[in-house]
């Protein structure tokens, strides 16, 4: 198998993160998918990373339902909790951490135009988004141990990507000050390998992107 993946990104780091957890060997293909001639865009009509591209050649996208696939093909060690109500409240974390990335992705592109063509009403709510789905993740999580449950899951996963997100996009949202439990789960789960592997980092974009 092959991914499609890209250094800043939470949608990548989550699908690196569940193949190293589950400890599925695959190749990784890293690219700009903003960039002219991105692989992105033959491989996935949306022109979005990641992309798992299997042996045969099919191509499962989105972050969410790689992940999916991944527990339903691949499903030692679970990622997904078995009990429906813990199930349902990882998943939860991870619409509210997806919704999280996509406005931060917005913000930021938003700052990156030049400055006549920005708007500040856009903006700001993209960062009312962020705000609020960062303080309902935080009402979720508990102090100690795993996001849901007493296992590391999905909920763990989704949590840790989108805080390392946030530090990498968004230095200026001071969310270790109000929500200590996020602190403390960030900091454990800094300690897996598999977050280590893959800390974000940015890329250089086209300049004719945006
Ligand atoms: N819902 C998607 C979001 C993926 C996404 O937004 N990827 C960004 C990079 S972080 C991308 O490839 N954007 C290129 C584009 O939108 O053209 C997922 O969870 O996989």
């Amino acid at each position: 198998m092959k991914l499609l993946s890209a250094t800043p990104s939470p949608y990548a780091r989550k699908v690196r993160i569940a193949l190293a957890e589950k400890d599925i060997p695959f190749e990784l293909v890293t690219e700009v998918p903003w960039n002219d001639g991105a692989q992105a865009a033959k491989l996935n009509p949306l022109e979005k990373i990641p992309v798992l591209t299997l042996d045969d050649g099919t191509t499962v996208y989105d972050s969410a339902y790689i992940l999916e696939y991944l527990e339903a093909k691949y499903p030692d060690p679970p990622l997904f909790p078995t009990d429906p109500e813990l199930r349902l409240a990882a998943r939860k974390l991870e619409v509210l951490a997806d919704g999280v990335c996509d406005a931060i992705v917005l913000a930021f592109f938003e700052t990156r135009r030049p400055e006549a063509h920005r708007s500040t009403p856009w903006h700001d709510r993209q960062m009312r988004k962020i705000h609020g789905g960062v303080r309902a993740i935080a009402e979720l999580v508990p102090a100690e141990g795993f996001c849901v449950g007493t296992q590391f899951s999905l909920g763990d996963i989704t949590v840790g990507t989108v805080l390392g997100y946030l530090d990498l996009r968004c230095p200026e949202v001071d969310w270790r000050t109000p929500y200590p439990n996020l602190v403390a789960i960030a900091d454990r789960l800094s300690e897996r390998p598999s977050f280590k592997e893959t800390v974000p980092t940015p890329q250089v974009l086209d300049a004719n992107v945006i």
